[in-house]
């Protein structure tokens, strides 16, 4: 079923210089389609409607304060299954767990600065696509 997701580079992809080795992997996945794509820095008020399921917990002031230190691409993604599968191309959340052949396993380094956000689930892309194109709703 085709589907449509929010992606994150975050923004240690843009400042490591990883933007076009990550949309290129995304881009390569035959049958996935960017439908929008934005550079933009985020505020606060953004971060905690985006990471809201994680305020109260430890690592959300660090979480929330790395993902305003720079800019961050925004994408939308369409295709067959693309929320399940861009989780995969992003492999777990911890880095050092990911695989290589991941974006996470070959350039993560630290479990917060894992380089990249997909949607979770189809509810999760419906709420974020909102958060960030809500023209594109
Ligand atoms: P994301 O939401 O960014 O796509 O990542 P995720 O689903 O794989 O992981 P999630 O549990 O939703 O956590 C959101 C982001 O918070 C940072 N994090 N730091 N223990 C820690 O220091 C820790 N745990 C999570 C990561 O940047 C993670 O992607
Ligand atoms: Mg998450």
């Amino acid at each position: 079923m085709s589907e449509r997701t929010l992606v994150l580079l975050k923004p240690d992809a843009v400042r490591r210089g990883l933007i076009g080795e990550i949309i290129g992997r995304i881009e390569r996945k035959a049958g996935w389609t960017i439908s929008a794509l934005e550079l933009r820095s985020l505020d606060q008020a953004t971060l905690e409607q985006h990471y809201g399921e994680h305020q109260g917990k430890p690592f959300y002031e660090p979480l929330v304060a790395f993902m305003s230190s720079g800019p961050v691409v925004a994408l939308v993604v369409e295709g067959e299954r693309v929320i399940e599968g861009v989780r995969a191309l992003a492999g777990p959340t911890d880095p050092i767990a990911a695989a290589p052949g991941s974006i996470r396993g070959d350039f993560g380094v630290i479990v917060r600065e894992n380089l990249i956000h997909a949607s979770d689930s189809a509810e999760s892309a419906e709420r974020e696509l909102k958060i960030f194109f809500p023209a594109a709703v």
